[in-house]
Protein backbone atom coordinates (compact mmCIF):
# COMPACT_ATOMS: atom_id res chain seq x y z
CA UNK A 1 0.00 0.00 0.00
CA UNK A 2 1.45 3.51 -1.08
CA UNK A 3 0.02 5.94 0.49
CA UNK A 4 -1.03 9.02 -1.93
CA UNK A 5 1.87 11.64 -2.12
CA UNK A 6 0.85 15.12 -0.56
CA UNK A 7 4.38 16.42 -1.18
CA UNK A 8 5.77 15.74 -4.25
CA UNK A 9 9.48 16.38 -4.77
CA UNK A 10 9.84 16.81 -8.73
CA UNK A 11 12.05 19.74 -9.20
CA UNK A 12 12.28 20.94 -5.87
CA UNK A 13 15.22 22.44 -4.00
CA UNK A 14 15.93 19.84 -1.05
CA UNK A 15 18.71 20.87 1.50
CA UNK A 16 19.93 17.95 3.57
CA UNK A 17 21.43 19.70 6.62
CA UNK A 18 24.70 17.41 7.43
CA UNK A 19 25.07 15.90 4.07
CA UNK A 20 29.05 14.06 4.75
CA UNK A 21 27.67 12.69 7.90
CA UNK A 22 26.47 9.05 7.69
CA UNK A 23 22.39 10.12 7.89
CA UNK A 24 22.91 12.93 5.43
CA UNK A 25 24.85 11.31 2.91
CA UNK A 26 22.20 8.51 2.85
CA UNK A 27 19.71 10.81 2.65
CA UNK A 28 21.67 12.11 -0.92
CA UNK A 29 21.85 8.89 -1.86
CA UNK A 30 18.28 8.44 -1.90
CA UNK A 31 17.34 11.30 -3.01
CA UNK A 32 19.26 10.25 -6.38
CA UNK A 33 15.94 8.59 -7.17
CA UNK A 34 13.53 11.56 -7.25
CA UNK A 35 13.58 14.35 -9.59
CA UNK A 36 14.82 16.79 -7.06
CA UNK A 37 17.18 18.89 -6.50
CA UNK A 38 19.73 19.00 -3.11
CA UNK A 39 21.34 21.69 -1.19
CA UNK A 40 24.46 20.78 0.33
CA UNK A 41 26.96 23.05 2.03
CA UNK A 42 29.76 22.04 4.52
CA UNK A 43 30.91 22.69 7.60
CA UNK A 44 33.60 24.66 6.41
CA UNK A 45 31.92 26.67 4.44
CA UNK A 46 28.90 27.25 6.97
CA UNK A 47 28.87 26.44 10.79
CA UNK A 48 25.02 26.02 11.39
CA UNK A 49 25.30 27.14 14.81
CA UNK A 50 25.96 30.48 13.91
CA UNK A 51 22.48 32.16 13.60
CA UNK A 52 23.81 35.42 11.34
CA UNK A 53 25.63 33.01 8.59
CA UNK A 54 22.35 30.53 8.53
CA UNK A 55 20.07 32.95 7.88
CA UNK A 56 22.33 34.67 5.19
CA UNK A 57 22.82 31.16 3.32
CA UNK A 58 18.86 30.47 3.55
CA UNK A 59 18.03 34.14 2.44
CA UNK A 60 20.77 33.27 -1.01
CA UNK A 61 19.94 29.42 -1.36
CA UNK A 62 16.22 29.68 -0.66
CA UNK A 63 15.56 25.88 -0.23
CA UNK A 64 11.63 24.97 -0.38
CA UNK A 65 12.44 21.87 1.59
CA UNK A 66 14.75 20.93 4.53
CA UNK A 67 15.79 17.70 6.05
CA UNK A 68 17.76 18.87 9.18
CA UNK A 69 19.99 15.51 9.47
CA UNK A 70 22.89 18.16 10.89
CA UNK A 71 23.99 17.14 14.92
CA UNK A 72 26.63 16.58 17.13
CA UNK A 73 26.10 12.56 17.59
CA UNK A 74 28.46 10.22 19.50
CA UNK A 75 28.21 7.21 21.27
CA UNK A 76 27.12 6.73 25.27
CA UNK A 77 31.49 7.65 26.25
CA UNK A 78 31.08 11.01 24.21
CA UNK A 79 27.98 12.18 25.43
CA UNK A 80 28.91 10.92 28.79
CA UNK A 81 32.41 13.21 29.10
CA UNK A 82 30.94 15.94 26.51
CA UNK A 83 27.31 17.00 27.93
CA UNK A 84 28.36 20.71 26.86
CA UNK A 85 29.15 20.24 23.56
CA UNK A 86 26.05 17.64 22.77
CA UNK A 87 23.80 19.99 24.40
CA UNK A 88 25.08 23.81 22.82
CA UNK A 89 25.73 22.23 19.30
CA UNK A 90 22.47 20.33 18.87
CA UNK A 91 20.39 23.32 20.34
CA UNK A 92 22.01 25.82 18.32
CA UNK A 93 21.98 23.61 15.26
CA UNK A 94 18.21 22.86 15.57
CA UNK A 95 16.95 26.91 16.70
CA UNK A 96 19.02 28.05 13.76
CA UNK A 97 18.13 25.84 10.68
CA UNK A 98 14.42 25.85 12.04
CA UNK A 99 14.28 29.38 12.71
CA UNK A 100 15.92 30.33 9.13
CA UNK A 101 13.59 27.78 7.85
CA UNK A 102 10.54 29.50 9.09
CA UNK A 103 11.72 32.97 8.22
CA UNK A 104 12.50 32.43 4.38
CA UNK A 105 9.43 30.06 4.05
CA UNK A 106 10.34 26.52 3.36
CA UNK A 107 7.24 24.49 2.39
CA UNK A 108 8.63 21.48 4.66
CA UNK A 109 10.98 20.28 6.95
CA UNK A 110 11.92 17.10 8.35
CA UNK A 111 13.34 17.74 11.53
CA UNK A 112 15.71 14.18 12.60
CA UNK A 113 15.60 13.46 16.60
CA UNK A 114 16.73 10.09 18.18
CA UNK A 115 14.72 7.85 20.28
CA UNK A 116 16.98 8.78 23.51
CA UNK A 117 14.49 11.60 23.39
CA UNK A 118 12.00 8.96 25.60
CA UNK A 119 12.40 8.01 29.19
CA UNK A 120 15.14 5.62 30.50
CA UNK A 121 12.25 3.16 31.63
CA UNK A 122 9.67 3.93 28.69
CA UNK A 123 7.18 1.26 28.41
CA UNK A 124 8.87 -1.10 25.42
CA UNK A 125 8.53 -0.99 22.93
CA UNK A 126 8.28 2.92 23.23
CA UNK A 127 5.30 4.50 21.36
CA UNK A 128 5.70 8.78 20.47
CA UNK A 129 3.26 9.13 22.83
CA UNK A 130 5.48 8.76 26.19
CA UNK A 131 7.47 11.42 25.35
CA UNK A 132 8.25 13.27 28.50
CA UNK A 133 6.29 10.82 30.83
CA UNK A 134 9.75 10.23 33.10
CA UNK A 135 13.30 10.85 33.58
CA UNK A 136 15.47 10.48 30.50
CA UNK A 137 19.20 8.15 30.70
CA UNK A 138 21.73 10.42 32.75
CA UNK A 139 24.65 9.29 29.84
CA UNK A 140 22.66 11.15 27.20
CA UNK A 141 19.97 13.61 28.48
CA UNK A 142 22.51 16.55 27.41
CA UNK A 143 21.87 15.19 23.68
CA UNK A 144 17.94 14.11 24.53
CA UNK A 145 17.24 17.59 25.50
CA UNK A 146 18.21 19.34 22.97
CA UNK A 147 16.46 16.89 20.11
CA UNK A 148 13.26 17.31 22.20
CA UNK A 149 13.71 21.37 21.73
CA UNK A 150 14.22 21.01 18.28
CA UNK A 151 11.07 18.69 17.99
CA UNK A 152 9.27 21.22 20.25
CA UNK A 153 10.43 23.84 18.11
CA UNK A 154 8.70 22.57 15.40
CA UNK A 155 5.37 21.69 17.06
CA UNK A 156 5.22 25.42 17.99
CA UNK A 157 6.00 27.25 15.05
CA UNK A 158 2.96 24.34 13.16
CA UNK A 159 0.60 25.88 16.10
CA UNK A 160 1.70 29.71 15.96
CA UNK A 161 3.01 30.11 12.25
CA UNK A 162 0.93 27.06 10.41
CA UNK A 163 4.44 26.02 9.49
CA UNK A 164 4.93 21.96 7.63
CA UNK A 165 6.91 20.99 10.00
CA UNK A 166 7.40 17.44 11.72
CA UNK A 167 9.76 15.33 13.58
CA UNK A 168 11.07 11.72 12.82
CA UNK A 169 12.85 9.52 15.91
CA UNK A 170 15.49 6.84 14.32
CA UNK A 171 16.53 4.30 16.41
CA UNK A 172 20.09 3.65 16.80
CA UNK A 173 21.66 4.41 13.15
CA UNK A 174 24.37 2.65 11.46
CA UNK A 175 25.87 2.11 8.20
CA UNK A 176 28.70 3.63 5.29
CA UNK A 177 30.35 7.03 7.18
CA UNK A 178 29.32 6.05 10.13
CA UNK A 179 31.86 6.87 13.21
CA UNK A 180 34.16 4.04 13.78
CA UNK A 181 36.41 5.19 16.44
CA UNK A 182 36.69 3.46 19.57
CA UNK A 183 35.76 5.97 21.91
CA UNK A 184 33.27 8.11 20.36
CA UNK A 185 31.41 5.96 18.31
CA UNK A 186 28.52 3.88 19.14
CA UNK A 187 28.50 -0.05 19.72
CA UNK A 188 28.26 -1.33 16.01
CA UNK A 189 30.97 0.39 14.55
CA UNK A 190 33.30 0.50 17.84
CA UNK A 191 32.78 -3.50 18.03
CA UNK A 192 33.32 -4.24 14.67
CA UNK A 193 36.87 -1.87 14.35
CA UNK A 194 37.87 -4.10 17.81
CA UNK A 195 36.89 -7.22 16.37
CA UNK A 196 38.42 -6.69 12.80
CA UNK A 197 41.37 -5.05 14.80
CA UNK A 198 41.81 -8.19 17.06
CA UNK A 199 41.53 -10.78 13.80
CA UNK A 200 44.20 -8.68 12.25
CA UNK A 201 46.25 -8.96 15.07
CA UNK A 202 45.78 -12.32 16.19
CA UNK A 203 44.56 -11.48 19.52
CA UNK A 204 42.01 -13.46 21.40
CA UNK A 205 40.12 -11.34 23.89
CA UNK A 206 37.85 -8.65 22.73
CA UNK A 207 36.64 -6.22 25.46
CA UNK A 208 33.30 -5.20 25.34
CA UNK A 209 32.11 -2.34 27.86
CA UNK A 210 28.99 -2.90 29.94
CA UNK A 211 27.89 -5.95 30.93
CA UNK A 212 26.30 -6.87 27.24
CA UNK A 213 22.64 -7.22 28.94
CA UNK A 214 21.26 -3.81 27.64
CA UNK A 215 19.78 -4.51 24.08
CA UNK A 216 19.55 -2.27 21.58
CA UNK A 217 17.26 -1.87 18.03
CA UNK A 218 20.04 -1.79 14.68
CA UNK A 219 18.46 0.51 11.72
CA UNK A 220 20.84 0.42 8.15
CA UNK A 221 21.29 4.30 7.07
CA UNK A 222 20.03 3.24 3.90
CA UNK A 223 17.01 1.72 5.27
CA UNK A 224 16.64 5.25 7.57
CA UNK A 225 17.08 7.54 4.37
CA UNK A 226 13.99 5.57 2.67
CA UNK A 227 11.50 6.02 5.49
CA UNK A 228 12.61 9.63 5.91
CA UNK A 229 12.06 10.28 2.42
CA UNK A 230 8.64 7.87 2.39
CA UNK A 231 7.80 10.62 4.88
CA UNK A 232 8.50 13.63 2.97
CA UNK A 233 6.30 12.65 0.67
CA UNK A 234 3.51 11.60 1.93
CA UNK A 235 3.03 12.22 5.71
CA UNK A 236 3.05 15.53 7.80
CA UNK A 237 1.65 15.82 11.41
CA UNK A 238 2.65 17.55 14.95
CA UNK A 239 3.22 14.54 16.71
CA UNK A 240 6.86 12.81 15.99
CA UNK A 241 7.07 9.35 14.54
CA UNK A 242 9.04 6.69 15.56
CA UNK A 243 11.53 4.87 12.45
CA UNK A 244 13.11 1.42 13.14
CA UNK A 245 13.03 -2.52 12.23
CA UNK A 246 10.76 -3.44 15.35
CA UNK A 247 13.78 -6.04 16.76
CA UNK A 248 16.07 -5.56 19.33
CA UNK A 249 19.05 -7.71 20.37
CA UNK A 250 21.84 -7.84 24.07
CA UNK A 251 25.09 -6.45 23.24
CA UNK A 252 26.26 -9.70 23.51
CA UNK A 253 24.13 -11.18 20.98
CA UNK A 254 25.77 -8.21 18.64
CA UNK A 255 29.47 -9.15 19.58
CA UNK A 256 28.63 -12.66 18.79
CA UNK A 257 27.18 -11.59 15.25
CA UNK A 258 29.84 -9.30 14.33
CA UNK A 259 32.55 -12.32 15.25
CA UNK A 260 30.76 -15.17 13.05
CA UNK A 261 30.62 -11.72 10.30
CA UNK A 262 34.57 -11.20 10.76
CA UNK A 263 35.57 -14.59 11.57
CA UNK A 264 36.20 -13.66 15.53
CA UNK A 265 37.40 -17.18 17.41
CA UNK A 266 38.36 -15.79 20.92
CA UNK A 267 36.43 -14.75 23.57
CA UNK A 268 34.65 -10.94 25.15
CA UNK A 269 35.68 -9.71 27.99
CA UNK A 270 33.28 -7.92 29.97
CA UNK A 271 34.37 -4.28 31.38
CA UNK A 272 31.39 -3.51 34.07
CA UNK A 273 33.06 -0.47 34.89
CA UNK A 274 32.01 1.31 31.65
CA UNK A 275 28.30 2.43 31.88
CA UNK A 276 25.63 -0.17 30.55
CA UNK A 277 23.04 3.08 29.98
CA UNK A 278 19.24 2.37 28.74
CA UNK A 279 18.37 -0.89 29.92
CA UNK A 280 16.22 -0.81 26.97
CA UNK A 281 15.55 0.56 23.40
CA UNK A 282 13.30 -0.57 21.34
CA UNK A 283 10.86 1.40 19.19
CA UNK A 284 7.29 1.06 18.70
CA UNK A 285 6.51 1.38 14.95
CA UNK A 286 2.50 1.01 14.65
CA UNK A 287 2.07 4.35 13.62
CA UNK A 288 4.97 3.91 10.40
CA UNK A 289 3.97 0.16 9.68
CA UNK A 290 0.37 1.57 9.83
CA UNK A 291 1.54 3.68 6.65
CA UNK A 292 3.18 1.00 4.29
CA UNK A 293 6.79 1.34 5.45
CA UNK A 294 8.98 -1.22 6.84
CA UNK A 295 12.41 -2.09 6.80
CA UNK A 296 14.36 -4.33 4.34
CA UNK A 297 17.61 -4.66 5.70
CA UNK A 298 18.36 -7.44 8.01
CA UNK A 299 20.75 -6.61 11.19
CA UNK A 300 23.26 -9.40 9.12
CA UNK A 301 23.20 -8.18 5.97
CA UNK A 302 23.71 -4.71 6.78
CA UNK A 303 26.53 -5.68 9.46
CA UNK A 304 28.07 -7.39 6.04
CA UNK A 305 27.40 -4.27 3.92
CA UNK A 306 29.14 -2.18 6.66
CA UNK A 307 31.88 -4.27 7.30
CA UNK A 308 32.93 -4.38 3.73
CA UNK A 309 32.70 -0.33 3.12
CA UNK A 310 35.08 -0.71 6.09
CA UNK A 311 37.40 -2.76 5.26
CA UNK A 312 37.68 -0.77 1.80
CA UNK A 313 36.87 2.72 3.01
CA UNK A 314 37.50 3.14 6.72
CA UNK A 315 39.93 1.93 9.31
CA UNK A 316 39.98 4.83 9.78
CA UNK A 317 38.09 8.40 11.25
CA UNK A 318 37.20 9.99 14.18
CA UNK A 319 34.40 11.67 15.22
CA UNK A 320 32.06 13.43 12.57
CA UNK A 321 28.81 15.37 12.24
CA UNK A 322 25.83 13.38 11.89
O1 LIG B 1 25.88 2.63 20.97
P1 LIG B 1 26.12 3.19 22.31
O2 LIG B 1 27.38 3.94 22.51
O3 LIG B 1 24.96 4.14 22.72
O4 LIG B 1 26.14 1.98 23.38
P2 LIG B 1 23.52 4.12 23.46
C1 LIG B 1 25.18 0.98 23.41
C2 LIG B 1 25.54 -0.09 24.44
O5 LIG B 1 26.69 -0.81 23.96
C3 LIG B 1 25.92 0.43 25.82
C4 LIG B 1 27.64 -0.92 25.00
O6 LIG B 1 25.39 -0.45 26.79
C5 LIG B 1 27.44 0.35 25.82
O7 LIG B 1 28.00 0.23 27.10
N1 LIG B 1 28.99 -1.12 24.45
C6 LIG B 1 29.74 -2.24 24.57
C7 LIG B 1 29.70 -0.23 23.74
N2 LIG B 1 30.93 -2.07 23.99
C8 LIG B 1 30.93 -0.83 23.45
C9 LIG B 1 31.90 -0.09 22.71
O8 LIG B 1 33.01 -0.55 22.44
N3 LIG B 1 31.54 1.16 22.29
C10 LIG B 1 30.31 1.68 22.59
N4 LIG B 1 30.00 2.92 22.15
N5 LIG B 1 29.39 1.02 23.33
C11 LIG B 1 23.53 6.48 22.46
C12 LIG B 1 23.39 7.86 23.01
O9 LIG B 1 23.21 5.64 23.50
O10 LIG B 1 22.65 6.19 21.42
C13 LIG B 1 23.17 8.89 22.00
O11 LIG B 1 24.50 8.14 23.83
C14 LIG B 1 22.28 8.46 20.85
O12 LIG B 1 22.60 9.98 22.64
C15 LIG B 1 22.56 7.07 20.38
O13 LIG B 1 20.94 8.56 21.21
C16 LIG B 1 21.56 6.57 19.36
O14 LIG B 1 22.52 3.37 22.65
O15 LIG B 1 23.65 3.66 24.88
Amino acid sequence: MTPPTLFPLNGRRIFVAGHRGMVGSALIRRLRQEHCQTLTVGRDALDLRDQPAVNRWFDEHRPEAVLLAAARVGGIHANNTHPGDFLYDNLAISINVIEASRRTGVAKLVFLGSSCIYPRLAPQPMPESCLLTGSLEPTNEWYAIAKIAGLKLCQAYRRQHGCDFSSVMPTNLYGPNDNFDLLSGHVLPALLAKIDAAVREGRDTVEIWGSGLPRREFLHVDDLADAVIFLLKSWSDEEPINIGTGTDFTIAELAELIAEIVGFKGRFVYDVSKPDGTPRKLLDIAKLTALGWCSRISLEAGIRQTYDWYRTSARRRSWKDG
